[in-house]
């Protein structure tokens, strides 16, 4: 049967799928959604279609979502791998979260996203997707990683009948009608929070730990745990929700606002409110509580800087706010010219002829009037706030003995636990740049 769905149909039918689903799980969730959709119409009022698509066209920031979910085994981020690999979604990046973070947090995590341009353009969604890491001696003793590795070997988080689908997807590059149907049932579904009863001890003895452990492990399924829209005034916002009653965590993570270029990504979040559950007491008898493990986020996104330019943002960010606004380049032009921010290069077409030749570098194209700048927007996440996400959600910090010594994980090693290659988004940012540089170089005279 012919291929009628093509990958990036079905990853924008399952972001907005999954956007379906979870706003009937979340119901700030819509309200979130709203407001977004509020605050961009005003921003594409105030500032004009120009300015306010330079970060990309109004339809991908209405449609624009990224998800979280967690994972216990390197198998288990195996399969998610191969349905987000279905819906053209490839991992970038490794984020190490275990040491981001004064509480518990024994996660590595990667996002999966589209990485080229086009495909980018036609649906971003992307999903940061944790595992935990049983085998850091600084979170679980030998005897609880024997039960919690025996736990997550005993479950099934995906149906291998989705998991040959998305095989089938990522080889013929989409389904036919009836597959995508069936695919796109099974993959939000498996991302539903479960009505399995959650056994109290066992989730217990895990909080204790850490409550990351005990929602990633303490349970028999995974589920998205937020998802997020993107707004193009981030403090407008903010002050909308709070107006609205619904407390988000103190402050907006991140750069600081300030009227020099946007970049990287802002962003703030709320606690979603508990959500009934049904428990299996130590007894055998069941009983109703709540958990609360869902939460509502909302991220502004800005020019994606290169190693320089984060290296420079990392310093600053936690400075005071007279430092940032010292040091941190003030323009676009200058962010471009000193190789600090990332850009897309496009050739002046009608530029007088002077006689002279081009400049080789950027800021010399760029005041002699050859080439125009955009920059390209920052598609990844930041581990601090990423961090801070998980930590504004915890009510305990959790427990970790740091006379252990943690087990060692990197891009590497999750390369090869996926089987398949982790991108470094930096390498993906600058080969976007280079090839744009390269035909928009005015040729020597
Ligand atoms: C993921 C938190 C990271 C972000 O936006 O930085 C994240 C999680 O809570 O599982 O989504
Ligand atoms: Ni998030």
């Amino acid at each position: 049967m012919a291929t009628t769905v093509p990958t990036w149909r079905l990853r924008a039918a399952f972001a907005r799928r999954l956007s379906a689903m979870y706003g009937t799980e979340v119901p700030a969730y819509t309200t979130l959604v709203e407001v977004a959709g509020r605050v961009n119409d005003t921003v594409m009022r105030a500032a004009g279609e120009e300015r306010a698509q330079r970060f990309g066209s109004i339809e991908r920031v209405t449609a624009e979502r990224h998800g979280a979910i967690r994972v216990g085994t390197p198998g288990e981020l195996r399969g998610a791998a191969q349905i987000f690999a279905a819906l053209g979604m490839e991992p970038v990046g490794f984020y190490d979260l275990r040491d981001a973070s004064s509480s518990a947090v024994p996660v590595v995590s990667t996002a999966f996203r589209p990485v080229s341009p086009d495909e980018l353009a036609r649906n971003p969604f992307r999903v940061f997707t944790s595992m935990l890491t049983p085998a850091d001696r600084r979170f679980f003793d030998p005897d609880l990683r024997k039960r919690l590795d025996a736990f997550l070997e005993e479950r099934e988080l995906f149906p291998p009948e989705l998991l040959d689908l998305a095989v089938r997807a990522e080889r013929e590059a989409g389904l036919d009608e009836e597959r995508a149907e069936r695919f796109l049932g099974l993959a939000v579904a498996s991302f539903e929070l479960s009505p399995e009863p959650v056994d109290r001890a066992w989730y217990a003895e895990l909080e204790r730990v850490s409550a990351v452990a005990a929602d990633i492990g303490g349970v028999t399924s995974t589920h998205i745990n937020h998802l997020t829209p993107r707004v193009l005034d981030i403090d407008d916002l903010y002050r909308r929700m709070e107006d609205l009653g619904i407390a988000m965590i103190d402050r907006i993570q991140g750069p600081p606002l300030w009227d020099g270029p946007d970049v990287l990504l802002r962003q703030t979040s709320f606690r979603a409110l508990a959500e009934p559950r049904t428990f299996r007491e130590p007894d055998g008898s069941l009983s109703e509580g709540s958990l609360r493990v869902r939460f509502g986020e909302v991220e502004a996104r800005g020019t994606a800087l290169s190693r320089e330019g984060r290296a420079l943002y990392d310093r600053l960010v936690d400075g005071p706010v007279g430092e940032w606004a010292a040091h941190f380049p003030r323009t676009e032009h200058r962010l471009a010219a000193e190789g600090l921010g990332y850009f897309t290069y496009e050739p002046v077409r009608n530029r007088p002829r002077d006689g002279r030749a081009p400049p080789e570098d950027v800021g010399g194209l760029l005041d002699g009037g050859w080439v125009t700048a955009r920059p390209i927007v920052y598609e990844d996440f930041l581990p601090r706030s990423a961090a801070g996400i998980f930590q504004s959600n915890l009510t305990d910090p959790g427990a970790r003995d740091s006379a252990q010594t943690g087990a060692h994980y990197d891009q590497q090693w999750m390369s090869g636990a996926i089987g398949r290659t982790v991108h470094d988004p930096f390498d993906l940012y600058a080969a976007q740049q280079a090839d744009s540089l390269c035909r928009a170089r005015p040729p020597h005279p």
